[in-house]
């Protein structure tokens, strides 16, 4: 990661974070709606991985997607008036956190339903492959999501095919409310894919530099043909697994260990000790953030509320005469 990079992820986590703390807020006065699964303290991963991508890299992710939304260039604003379920919002408010989809970023779509996205990526991967360019896509998955049968299914066929697809882990060492340990006696999802000998590593998520080194070294390889790959990236929300959730089944972090290990506060470090920004630079950086996410509401609360008759079009494809 160079200064210019550095100060783009920097930028980018800062904005994450203030954007899933105001949700909060907002989610807690009724503004927005639906189910909400924060990705704070994951802000290194998401950072880490889309900044390095282009647009006609493909990404996919799950329930928990502000984050990576926000990170591929969906437009932040356009994310906060999807959330508030306006009709400016992503996909005209209809679809709400769990579904984000911005396809000129290549943020091809989000979803509750657990691994779901993990085959339909693997179509994007293929589709790179049959049109013989060097684009290439992403899945985005929680360690719970590896239970999921289709998986399996999907490691077998990409390596088979040697598809461009880049599987990243967001381990956070819970599935919901249940601790790793309690639903697998595997304990690094790296170990799951082994058998089929697919480049694989487990690397700290929270941090972002390493994130950033393995993850360049992954795409590189995945644009000469030398796909699949799987990161498993360690991290902590910090938040629990949904707005509202009290959260009781695990202890919470010290926040003196958690400055530690911070992502955000990591990169600023580094990047004040290498030169990259001075303090007052860095605290500018996050005062832009904020502004940007204020301007986010501001501009979600003027969108109108969706049009009854875009709804029934949206949600009935080919509609039959009744
Ligand atoms: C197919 C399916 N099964 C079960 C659920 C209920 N569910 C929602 S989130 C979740 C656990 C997800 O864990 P993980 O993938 O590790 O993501 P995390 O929430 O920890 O980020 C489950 C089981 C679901 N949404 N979809």
């Amino acid at each position: 990661m160079n200064e210019v990079q550095g100060r783009d992820v920097l930028d980018t986590m800062w904005r994450i974070r203030h954007f899933e703390e105001r949700v909060g807020r907002l989610k807690r006065a009724d503004e927005v709606h639906g189910l909400i699964h924060s990705s704070l303290g994951q802000e290194g991963v998401a950072a880490g991985v889309c900044r390095q991508l282009r647009d006609d890299d493909a990404v996919y992710s799950g329930h928990r997607a502000h984050g990576h939304a926000i990170a591929k260039g969906a437009p932040m604003d356009r994310v906060m008036a999807e959330l508030m379920g306006r009709d400016d919002g992503l996909c005209h408010g209809l679809g709400g956190s769990m579904h984000l989809v911005d396809v000129e970023h290549g943020l091809m779509g989000a979803t509750g339903v657990v691994g779901g996205n993990v085959p339909i990526a693997l179509g994007s991967a293929l589709a790179a492959q049959l049109r013989g360019d060097d684009a290439v896509a992403v899945v985005f998955f929680g360690d719970g999501a590896v239970q999921a049968g289709h998986f399996n299914e999907t490691i077998n066929l990409a390596t088979l095919w040697g598809s461009p697809l880049i599987l990243v882990c967001e381990n956070n060492g819970f599935a919901e409310f249940t601790l790793r340990s309690a639903h697998t006696v595997v304990e690094r999802v790296s170990d799951v894919v082994a058998p089929y000998g697919l480049t694989r590593e487990t690397i700290d998520g929270n941090d972002v530099l390493a994130v950033w080194d393995a993850f360049g070294r992954f795409l590189e390889a995945a644009r000469r043909g030398a796909g699949p790959l799987l990161l498993e990236c360690l991290t902590h929300r910090l938040s629990g697994h949904y707005e509202g959730d009290p959260a009781k089944y695990r202890e919470a972090i010290a926040q003196d260990e958690w400055q530690q290990v911070d992502p955000i506060l990591r990169l600023q470090r580094h990047g004040i000790g290498a030169g990259w920004f001075g303090s007052d630079e860095a605290a500018a950086i996050e005062a832009g953030a904020v502004a940007q996410v204020e301007a986010a509401v501001a501009f979600a609360r003027e969108s109108p509320w969706p049009d009854e008759a875009l709804i029934a079009e949206m949600v009935y494809a080919g509609a039959v005469d009744a």
